[in-house]
């Protein structure tokens, strides 16, 4: 089995970012050696702090929703992996477009378009905390972007079309998280779930079951991915739909939503201490 989880607004509450609420399933799924995945808008550097406040060292993140990958050794391949971004022990993909262009091209596209909007590397950290409610070292951290830009839009919604389709030219694409918007390459969350179900495939020769957990438009086709999903009710009066048999609609946002799926998908049948179970 496999879990992969949104952060924001998900097991992280969306104004605190607190998480207790969650614990007691943190720590089940701990016992039960189930990895439980970050997948998240959320940099590499903001992660890696992260995943050792939430317990989670053991397991693979996944970064700007999809532009990074992270592989501790486990789940690492002898010959697929080792290439020069390996920092220690982890070893990190990213398979996005560079930040570099990223900015550049969202400079040009303001400039050519006449669009009004503010991209965080011209953000100043007072900006970003003020924005965001992150603390001065979580700020610093949001802001190491490797492969996706948050932007604020502060121009007409209706011209948000005219925004994508100027992406779309310059091979980008535009996907909605809490606060920003997100410009970024190709990948998405759900293609980079399918890599790592992919890759856990080749490693153990098998498919594992999966559960998915979310509350916003971006985590849709990591939702769709999975055998199991949640989805949380947002708290950005952003519309995020899905139907189907294998989802189930929190009635709480964050933390206390992501128990509540748990509960309801796993709560009777996850085994409480089981070795090596997949
Ligand atoms: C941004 O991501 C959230 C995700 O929903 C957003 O769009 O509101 C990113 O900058 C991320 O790096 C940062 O930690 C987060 C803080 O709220 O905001
Ligand atoms: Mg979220
Ligand atoms: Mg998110």
């Amino acid at each position: 089995r496999l879990v992969f989880t949104d952060l924001d607004g998900s097991l992280l509450d969306h104004d605190s970012y607190d998480w207790q609420p969650a614990h007691p399933w943190l720590e089940r799924l701990r016992f039960a050696n189930v990895p439980v995945i970050p997948v998240s808008s959320k940099t590499r550097a903001e992660l890696l702090a992260l995943r050792v406040q939430l317990g989670l060292e053991q397991s693979p993140f996944i970064a700007e929703n999809g532009a990074v990958i992270g592989l501790p050794p486990a789940w690492q391949h002898a010959r697929l992996d080792r290439d020069p971004d390996d920092i220690g022990s982890l070893c990190v993909k990213t398979p996005g477009l560079d930040i570099g262009f990223i900015r550049k091209r969202l400079e040009v596209i303001r400039e050519r378009q006449g669009l009004s909007y503010c991209c965080m590397g011209e953000m100043s950290l007072e900006d970003i905390m003020a924005v965001t409610g992150l603390s001065e070292p979580q700020a610093r951290q949001a802001r190491l972007r490797e492969g996706s830009e948050p932007v604020l839009w502060q121009d007409d919604d209706a011209l948000i079309s005219r925004f994508r389709d100027s992406l779309d030219s310059d091979g980008m694409q535009l996907t909605r998280g809490g606060r920003f918007w997100h410009v970024m390459g190709h990948s998405h969350k759900g293609s980079a779930v399918g890599w790592l179900i992919d890759r856990f495939r080749a490693l153990r020769g098998q498919r594992p079951h999966t559960l998915a957990l979310g509350d916003g438009p971006n985590d849709i086709p990591m939702l769709q991915r999975a055998d199991l999903a949640v989805l949380i009710p947002g708290r950005h009066g952003q519309v995020v739909s899905l139907e189907g048999d294998h989802v189930y609609h929190a009635r709480s946002p964050g933390p206390a939503g992501w128990s509540e799926g748990m509960d309801h998908w796993w709560g009777e049948t996850l085994p409480d201490n089981v070795s090596g179970e997949e």
